[in-house]
């Protein structure tokens, strides 16, 4: 059938793709300002799989039967996509073009799965995916060639319709791209860090979405979480490489994430300021949801180190790196099972998860205020400069894991104990600085500036820099 159109304007609607039995073509009229509405139902307690491109819309029913619809000059259409219970049902858009408006409205039912693939779209395009009623509805973005072909704005409404879940999945892995990520409240947009590439940014608002999953490639992925989103869950899964090139900067958290796989660095809390006047932030201020990390990184907590820093108040065991008394929230089950598969716990409220053993370390950085680091049994080495003030450290039963501590200027304390290599700075100056080693078997002897041992490590040594007369060192027996 052939259904040509001489207005100016002209909607087509088709009720029931279902109900088209041979090849349908519209065509609108060259002026284009066209529309298109048409339902898609899968037959009654089956699955459906849907195509759609700026040409042609095709629906594959599970018993094989297809569908075809052809349309010409019709940039505005609004696809009606429905499940069925007990189903998985699959609708691919393909890149529109420009200019094309894309509305689709998925209505699922208790029990029913939809997966919307969104393989890419251009720059003057736009997408909606409206998403009501029950059931499960998988929204994928990307394609083989990563984002390279998403290049406009995508929104993604969920509702609060019982029973409804939406995750939405980015698939970056074949993204030959250096790409900037900023996650903001309800959205993150993707840029390419390479203007030459003369890409469009691709943008995704969303809400009533539970879980984010963004899958890295190998490229630098420059990634800045500015803000959670309440109720959102992040999930990012970075290659594990020999060499990593990409950075993730956790500013703020709302509901608990996880990070998997290798990196260069991972900041907690803001970029530290630039000007020594401004105070700066402590690292887990913005952090009210756990942060789970497994793989290799140069874990960094560096955003307030000027002169007028906060005091700063950690406190750190085997895998929890947290600000004193902090309580983030805990993962609800569905991230608690991914953050149990990288074998972190799933149930200490905790600013950041370590995993340990896999290369991760820790770099501290803290500034002109008496700042605290209260560490028991600590099993990613640590380096940490604490600037002025009246700092005080605390490093027993490390999993023999190194620590490079500098006191700075000011009156420290340092207490060490069963651990292994232990280098601290005491400052270079005329304050008094406390250090206690604690031993329980064998007690330990100073040689010139080293105390040892200090555990039962091969490198079970302390080694102490900027050591002056008015420091003390004691050595104590635990009862
Ligand atoms: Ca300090």
């Amino acid at each position: 059938m052939l259904l040509t159109s001489g207005a100016q304007k002209c909607d087509f609607v088709v009720p029931n793709m279902n109900n088209l039995f041979g090849t349908t073509r519209l065509v609108g009229s060259a002026g284009n300002s066209n529309y298109l509405s048409v339902e898609l139902h899968p037959q009654a307690g089956s699955s459906m799989d849907v195509t759609a491109s700026t040409r042609h819309l095709s629906l594959k029913n599970a018993d094989g039967t297809m569908r075809q619809l052809q349309h010409v000059n019709v940039n505005f259409r609004n696809y009606l996509v429905f499940s069925e219970a007990g189903q998985t049902s699959r609708f691919t858009l393909l890149p529109p073009e420009d200019f094309d408006i894309i509305r689709v409205t998925s209505t699922g039912v208790a029990g029913s799965n939809l997966i919307h693939d969104v393989t890419g779209c251009d720059a003057r395009g736009e997408v909606v995916l409206r998403l009501t009623g029950a059931g499960k509805n998988t929204i994928n973005f990307g394609n083989i060639q990563g984002l390279q072909k998403s290049q406009c704005t995508v929104q993604v409404i969920g509702s609060s319709d019982k029973g409804q879940e939406n995750h939405v999945v980015v698939n970056a892995t074949a993204d030959s791209r250096k790409l900037r990520w900023q996650f903001n409240h309800g959205g993150f947009v993707v840029t390419s860090s390479n203007t030459a590439h003369n890409t469009q940014p691709f943008l995704v608002f969303f809400e009533g979405v539970k879980r984010v999953t963004v899958h890295f490639s190998t490229e630098a992925n420059d990634v800045v979480i500015n803000a959670g989103t309440l109720g959102t869950e992040y999930e990012f899964k970075f290659p594990t490489v020999e060499a990593p090139v990409s950075s993730v900067r956790v500013v703020r958290t709302t509901d608990a994430m996880v990070v998997t796989g290798s990196l260069s660095q991972l900041s907690v809390g803001p970029s530290a300021p630039t000007s020594t006047q401004e105070p700066g932030q402590a690292p887990f201020n913005g952090i009210q949801g756990v942060i789970a990390y497994a793989g290799a990184a140069r874990i960094v907590l560096d955003s307030a180190h000027g002169p007028l820093a906060p005091p700063q108040r950690f406190t750190m065991d085997s895998v929890c790196l947290n600000a004193e008394g902090a309580q983030p929230t805990l993962p609800t089950p569905w991230m608690a099972e991914k953050i149990a598969a990288v074998g972190l716990p799933t149930t200490r409220a905790c600013g950041l998860l370590i995993k340990s053993g896999v290369g991760a370390s820790v770099t501290v950085i803290t500034g002109g205020a008496s700042d605290s680091f209260i560490a028991d049994g600590a099993a990613v080495p640590v380096t940490a400069d604490m600037g002025d003030g009246a700092d005080k450290f605390q490093w027993l039963h490390s999993a023999d894991v190194t620590a490079k501590v500098n006191l700075g200027v000011g009156a420290d304390t340092l207490m060490v104990g069963w651990s292994g290599r232990f280098d601290v700075d005491l400052g270079d100056d005329k304050f008094i600085d406390e250090v206690t080693v604690l031993y329980d078997k064998v007690s330990p002897s100073i040689v010139d500036t080293t105390v040892s041992p200090i555990g039962s490590f091969a490198d079970s040594v302390l080694t102490v820099t900027h050591w002056y007369p008015e420091d003390t060192v004691s050595i104590k027996r635990r009862a």
